[in-house]
């Protein structure tokens, strides 16, 4: 592996960094210390010299008294990796301050002052990808959560907002496009081949706001009219020649600015908004106010190279961003552990939006997925917290599955007990109460109960308590009643112990076993730890469809025969309680057999009980093929570990390819018949072609566990006659699988097909590292030395490793040898990209959940990182809590 070094500190800044201890182990965050900043900073100027390898920042701060904090006869600046080349107080050089760790202490007496600080950095040497860093020629920053104090020394947090004027200055020919917040004041050619512009952002914002861009860009340029008759330009830059594969992103902002001015009455409010896309990012896209900085993979988009799936990223990306604007932007958080008030709201409002765009149940499965595999086992481990958190040490490792999905569960069961027009009074409210502001979770909650008419004091619960409740289920009949018994266990997590109930909704309806319907839907809201519902006039046992569209973010454990969920797969006019019979099926099918304790005669009526209701999907005219290749998904090996106490990969791993192979044998015509169907329906974005495309490579996931022959000869013939990279990516995930030289052939022509596009190469490396090949441990090893493999692109590292530490089938090899391949990545990684390599922790972290022989090794692997010299706090935090 090529095992790129930290580039060396800048000479520089070399002072500072021995002098000033690494913050290691800096000290614990808590909530319950807020205080309010002691200074107001109205007003920032921003001066930048722009060098890729040496930027000069002036920056002058107006600062005031904050009369609603206790005062203070100093001023703290938060500072990173810099120090203060010259300062001066009120245009007097001062030389009366000292720093403290990596801080800038100046005292101050009066009421209001002017601060002025001059600094210098190296983007160019900056791996962390946070500040001010070079990509590909250009000069792009990252501030959120704390990377302003990478550039200049402020009060680097969220409660502090200021107005902001940014002039920069720097070579025309390398940096011909001078961006940043706001709106263009003013611009000009200066001396030597430099040019200048100058930027005002009018709406007061916290320093994580703040961007700066300046390279070689072009726009795809286009408009918007508010509702209120305002033209507001829209620009996407990116790197010449990439301008074509903008459309989609470009059509998809418009189309959010629309739905949110339909849906959420929130109208935009500056005259410009600028994307840019970079190659170098750590994150999918930053909502920096007016000037939005994206990872390519979420900009970049044509048919040729990017799958439906990229597609619909891009949409929801794109969409996330902009409704930041005002969740997020124009009410931001007072601090970070309230980051699920932008996170969580902000995420359910992309998921509504997608909804809305697309097929609703078909994005519903999809949440409820990404929930299940990400935020569930988050939940179950030691890294468990809630979704605002109590404290934390490096805030960047709360950039989670629990505070962005779950948060966004928790304002979704909000909507459901309020209904959709109670929840929008609510957001009414909330928006006019708090714009401007600095808010918190609490904030959000109080306007839900004001505008939303709903008392929420138990609801808060969900706030401070992580875990996934677990609701046991049991249905009875007497007389003619049917009574529902509900009860509900939040397990403990790390530093909670005992926990209180939550609310849970639950919506739910009762099926009547001979006519195949029910009465209607009903919530009930289960508030106790124990609690039985009555329902009358029910005249036999009826088949109960519980938590329909997912209602409520918990683990159902209910009593319920096969046959019964035979009967809601078929019957279940919710189509995700449908798709969740199914899975249940096929769940607890699979637990059964994973256990070892399910005879032969029981397994076989198993998989016929499953085989039948898969026949059912496949042959009913009335799904649409979108949702159909949902409903063909099994669940995940990562979910169903989850749903055992103590998980052995390798038996959940064999044992689902088991059922898949046992499924596609029975119905190869069935699946071989559909693919023909669907390959015969022509290219389009349409959602019938969509459905198309996803149907066709389920099959062919089938027919590769029935009959790898038949499905080698499909799916090359599949990736030969592709005309989208849906079709292609499709049939080289089937081939990566699959020994023979049809594998070698389409990795060779994919490789030399798409060579120099980057996000393309990267679904290459992926393929191989995520794919059921035996080898694929061997494949990854061999690709870490690949030309086009390195450390110090994150997309490029995600595409190897991340593939691999998600696919428990490479990652579970049972000597331990993808643990190991993983701990050496973190280490390789930490000293370059310390907040990528910290993401690469929490997978060893399921140690206790996972059999014996397996969790030793994994918690070796850990126990050598905690070991290990050097560590950044993010990897050492990640590392403490997983053995804690
Ligand atoms: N606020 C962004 C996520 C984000 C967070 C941290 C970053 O730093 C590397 C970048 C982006 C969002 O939710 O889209
Ligand atoms: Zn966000």
């Amino acid at each position: 592996m090529d095992i790129a070094r930290t580039p060396a500190t800048p000479d520089g800044n070399q002072h500072l960094a021995d002098a000033a201890p690494e913050p290691h182990d800096p000290a614990t965050i808590r909530r319950e210390d807020y205080r309010p900043y002691p200074w107001l900073v109205p007003d920032v100027a921003l001066d930048f010299d722009l060098g890729l390898e040496a930027t000069r920042i002036t920056a002058r701060l107006t600062v005031a008294r904050n009369a609603e904090a206790d005062a203070s006869d100093t001023i703290r600046l938060n500072g990173d990796d810099i120090e203060p080349l010259s300062i001066k107080v009120d245009g007097e050089v001062s030389n009366d301050w000292h720093m403290d760790g990596s801080d800038l202490i100046l005292p101050l007496s009066g009421d209001a002052h002017e601060i002025e600080i001059a600094t210098a950095i190296d983007p160019s040497a900056n791996t962390k990808l946070m500040g001010l860093f070079a990509s590909n020629g250009m000069l792009c920053t990252q501030c959120e959560a704390e990377g302003f104090r990478r550039i200049t020394f402020f009060p680097d947090r969220p409660d502090v907002l200021s107005t902001y004027r940014v002039r920069m200055s720097g070579p025309k020919a390398q940096f011909p496009v001078l961006l940043s917040n706001g709106n263009l004041e003013a611009q000009g050619d200066g001396e030597e081949g430099t040019h200048w512009a100058q930027w005002h952002d009018p709406w007061p914002k916290p320093s994580y706001l703040f961007a700066l861009v300046a390279g070689d860009l072009v726009a795809n340029s286009d408009s918007f009219t508010t509702m209120s008759g305002r033209e507001v330009a829209l620009n996407i830059w990116v790197r010449e020649g990439d301008e074509n594969r903008t459309g989609h992103a470009m059509e998809s902002l418009k189309r959010s600015m629309r739905w949110d001015e339909q849906t959420f009455g929130r109208e935009y409010d500056l005259n410009l908004y600028n994307i840019v896309a970079v190659s170098d990012f750590n994150m999918g896209a930053m909502e920096n106010k007016g000037l939005n900085v994206f990872n390519t993979k979420y900009v970049l988009a044509d048919a040729e190279t990017a799958t439906d799936g990229d597609f619909d990223g891009v949409e929801g990306v794109i969409a996330h961003e902009y409704f930041h604007n005002w969740s997020g932007n124009r009410i931001t958080c007072r601090d970070w552990f309230q980051l699920s008030l932008k996170e969580g709201f902000t995420v359910l409002r992309d998921q509504l939006f997608s909804q809305d765009m697309g097929s609703e149940p078909v994005k519903r499965i999809e949440d409820v997925r990404i929930l299940r595999g990400a935020q569930f086992p988050e939940d179950s481990g030691p890294l468990a917290h809630p979704i605002r958190p109590d404290s934390y040490r490096e805030i960047s490792n709360f950039y989670t599955a629990t505070v962005y999905n779950k948060g966004a569960e928790v304002i979704r069961m909000m909507r459901t007990m309020a209904g959709g027009d109670a929840f929008r009074k609510g957001t009414d409210l909330y928006f006019d109460r708090h714009d401007g502001e600095a808010a918190t979770c609490e904030d959000f909650v109080t306007a839900m109960e004001d505008g939303a008419g709903l008392d929420l004091t138990q609801f808060r619960l969900w706030y401070s308590q992580a875990g996934t409740p677990k609701i046991g289920v049991r249905m009875e009949h007497r007389g003619d009643r049917a009574i529902l018994h509900l009860k509900q266990d939040v397990p403990p997590t790390p530093g909670q112990p005992d926990k209180a109930p939550m609310p849970i909704p639950l919506r739910i309806a009762l099926f009547d076993r001979e006519s195949g319907q029910h009465d209607g839907e009903q919530l009930v809201t289960l508030t106790k730890a124990q609690e039985s519902f009555s329902f009358d006039s029910i005249s036999s046992l009826p088949v109960l469809s519980i938590n329909r569209g997912f209602s409520a973010p918990v683990t159902i454990e209910r009593e319920i025969s096969q046959d019964d969920l035979v009967f809601l797969a078929a019957h279940d006019d919710d189509p995700f309680a449908r798709y969740e019979a199914l899975q249940d099926l096929v769940v607890s099918h699979l637990k059964a057999a994973v256990s070892g304790q399910l005879e032969e005669a029981a397994k076989r009526d198993g998989e016929e009980a499953i085989t039948s209701a898969f026949a059912s999907v496949l042959a009913d005219d009335s799904l649409d093929e979108l949702m159909r290749g949902e409903l063909l998904v099994l669940p995940s090996e990562t979910y169903l570990a989850e749903t055992m106490l103590v998980a052995d990969p390798a038996a959940i791993h064999s044992e689902r390819q088991a059922l898949r192979g046992a499924i596609a044998r029975a119905l190869e015509s069935e699946f071989l018949n559909l693919h023909e169907r669907a390959g015969a329906v022509p290219f389009g974005m349409d959602a019938a072609a969509k459905g198309a495309r996803k149907v066709k490579t389920q099959a062919l996931i089938y027919l590769a566990a029935g009959n790898p022959d038949v499905a080698r000869r499909r799916a090359w013939s599949q990736y030969e006659q592709a005309d989208n990279m849906t079709d292609r990516q499709g049939a080289l995930m089937v081939l990566c699988g699959l020994s023979g030289i049809e594998r070698t052939n389409a990795l060779i022509d994919f490789y030399n097909r798409f060579q120099g596009n980057p996000l393309v190469i990267d679904k290459w490396f992926a393929l191989q590292a995520s794919s059921m090949h035996p080898a694929a441990l061997e494949h990854v090893k061999a690709l870490a030395d690949h030309q086009d493999f390195t450390l110090k692109n994150p997309n490029r590292v995600r595409s190897l490793y991340m593939a691999m530490a998600y696919s428990p089938h490479a990652f579970h090899a049972a000597d331990g040898e993808g643990y190991r391949m993983i701990a050496d990545l973190i280490l390789a990684l930490d000293p370059i990209n310390p907040q990528t390599a910290s993401r690469f922790v929490p997978p060893l972290g399921r140690w206790r959940r996972i059999e014996p022989k397996r969790s030793a090794l994994m918690k070796e692997q850990l126990e050598r990182l905690a070991a290990a010299p050097g560590l950044s706090s993010d990897t050492h935090e990640q590392v403490s809590r997983s053995l804690g």
